[in-house]
């Protein structure tokens, strides 16, 4: 197993980068990561199966927390035996069963996480020499522990349990594009939040998360250089940071009664800083006036003229009738046409004229 590159396909969520966290501490193995969902299963294999091929190597073929049908688990078994990789499935879908009952690479217990079935099977195999699992095991176990009580929904220990839902929140499969940093951000959050909620942190009432979490957060999106807020690749929980501080309203680039005008946001940044303001209604300071998102109407603004207009008063609507658009009472757009000189300033101008 020492010499082996691992390549470890996993599912993509808490569980699923779990099993990485714990193969990310094998570290005299090369690791090549892939997630998927079952849509993509087939399609992911594949393309392993020819990464294998295309650069021949020793490798072991690891998938967790996936469940396979017959069909597939046949079709990879096939080309198991003819290209001579190791193979191992390490899954606790009951659905499985019939494929783990075929194949002695197969291994299917319904009792633990996959995480923690994972985290156990390497624990008993590793080499001695391979200093960073067995030295740190104490501390991955607990965190392996948060996510076995998320998976079994168990739920005989609250606070351990409210812990563990907090990690399931940080995962975030589609907010960033570039497949390794979604990996390094997942995988390395899951261990250094997992370490600091296990080892008692509470939960701090005013953000409602551990202060340390946001630090963390924070030195992430600092050490992969990513701007604030424009940034779509920024996960939402750092995003919702950032709203929580405020920092959306240095977005506002215009204001008529209780209409607030954002511009220089993407769409999925001002849909998730919206949804956070209207759910927490925070008072906003604002050019010396307080404002309460619940009477408030948000209008995101793009530089073509197109704004999707949100409130939880039923203004929306309205609002996107004066401007030609229309919706429905709290979720409602328009379009406002522009001319090529037009500054994001101009259009908001003529909007606050129009409303
Ligand atoms: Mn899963």
């Amino acid at each position: 197993m020492t010499n082996k590159k691992i390549i470890h396909l996993s599912h993509i969520d808490l569980d699923g980068y779990g099993c990485q966290m714990v193969t990310n501490k094998l570290t005299l193995n090369e690791k090549i990561y892939y997630n998927t969902n079952y849509d993509t299963i087939d399609e992911k294999i594949n393309d392993i199966l020819n990464f294998m091929k295309d650069n021949e190597d020793n490798y072991l073929f690891l998938i967790t927390d996936l469940n396979l049908t017959i069909e597939t688990s046949t079709a990879l078994d096939l080309v198991q035996r003819e290209e001579h990789f190791d193979l191992l499935l390490i899954d606790h879908h009951a659905s499985g069963e019939n494929s783990a009952k075929l194949f002695d690479w197969y291994h299917l217990d319904t009792s633990k996480s996959a995480t923690a079935l994972t985290f156990n099977h390497f624990k008993k195999i590793i080499s001695k020499d391979d200093i960073e699992l067995t030295t740190n095991s104490h501390l991955i176990e607990d965190v392996v522990d948060l996510i076995n009580r998320y998976d079994l929904w168990n739920k005989d220990d609250m606070e351990k349990f409210n812990k563990a839902s907090f990690l399931s929140s940080i995962i975030y499969e589609n907010a960033f594009s570039v497949r390794d940093l979604r990996l390094q951000f997942n995988i390395e959050m899951i261990e250094k939040i997992g370490k600091i909620l296990a080892n008692g942190s509470t939960f701090d009432a005013e953000c409602q998360y551990p202060i340390e979490t946001q630090r963390l957060l924070e030195d992430f999106s600092k050490k992969f250089n990513m701007g604030y807020l424009s940034d779509k690749n920024i996960p939402s929980k750092i995003r919702m940071y950032l709203a929580s501080t405020k920092t959306l309203y240095k977005n506002i680039i215009g204001v008529k009664d209780d209409v607030l005008i954002f511009g220089n946001i993407s769409s999925s940044v001002a849909q998730y800083c919206f949804d956070y303001l209207f759910s927490s209604n925070e008072m906003v300071e604002y050019n010396n006036k307080t404002y309460y998102p619940s009477n408030c109407t948000f209008i995101k603004l793009s530089s073509k003229g197109t704004m999707s207009i949100r409130s939880t008063n039923c203004t929306a609507k309205t609002i996107a009738e004066k401007l030609g658009g229309g919706g429905h009472p709290n979720a409602a757009g328009a379009h406002i046409e522009i001319e090529n000189k037009d500054t994001l300033d101009d259009i908001c101008s003529r909007i606050i004229e129009t409303i």
